[in-house]
């Protein structure tokens, strides 16, 4: 697809450079936070919605809906399948964790409002901070939503990373000695399971992290 354009860019850039990171000391879960912190996306969004109504996200957004809805895009929500089109999400091995983090349907129906469309946006774009794409890219990764990455979590992230194929999977040993790396290298207090501060301490040392958690439309 075409790359944002400039608005987007500017749109992401003003949204993200006047906001704090996400750490949410609140719940353990930040899933639809209550909290101020959580929530830093929203007072600014209605803004960003207007200078990006004529961009190019706001054309692939409507370009989801039937065509009768098009009209009123700003108010529809694309169903989560035609969100899944999108070539950039099509081949994404998180692509149900994308939709199911930035969907703010009451439903859980993961589908998409163009403020949750612009939300996705902005986090896989270039303006958006290494701690704002690690912070989403622990929610992304945190299976069960619990706020904290255990082994189960860390599991379901390898088979998303090697494909579930028979010959791409690891092998139980593979897979039990991985984690225990991955632990032993991440977990810092010992607690068994790696939390968000945990998180971003390992990614603050990959400097390829950021370039690679991007999803352009
Ligand atoms: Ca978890
Ligand atoms: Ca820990």
């Amino acid at each position: 697809g075409d790359p944002p354009g400039p608005a987007l860019r500017t749109a992401g850039r003003e949204l993200w450079e006047t906001g704090r990171p996400p750490r949410c000391s609140a719940g353990q879960s930040c899933l639809h936070c209550p909290c101020p912190e959580g929530c830093l996306l929203r007072p600014s969004r209605h803004r960003a919605s207007l200078v990006l109504a004529s961009s190019s996200a706001y054309k692939r957004f409507s370009e989801l809906l039937p065509k009768e809805e098009r009209e009123n895009a700003c108010s529809a929500r694309v169903p989560k399948s035609q969100i899944l089109t999108l070539p950039e999400l099509r081949a994404n091995p998180f692509q149900h964790r994308i939709c199911w983090v930035f969907s703010t349907s009451d439903d859980r129906d993961d589908s998409m409002s163009f403020e949750d469309f612009l939300d996705m946006l902005s986090v896989f774009s270039d303006s958006a901070t290494s701690d704002i794409k690690s912070y989403y890219a622990f929610r992304i990764f945190d299976f069960d939503d619990d706020g904290t990455l255990d082994r189960k979590d860390l599991e379901k992230l390898v088979n998303c990373l090697t494909g579930q194929g028979e010959e791409s999977r690891l092998s139980n040993t593979e897979m039990e000695q991985l984690i225990r790396n991955i632990l032993e290298e991440s977990d810092i207090d010992k607690d068994g399971t790696i939390n968000l501060a945990e998180f971003q301490h390992i990614v603050s040392r990959s400097p390829d992290f950021a370039s690679s958690f991007k999803i352009v439309l």
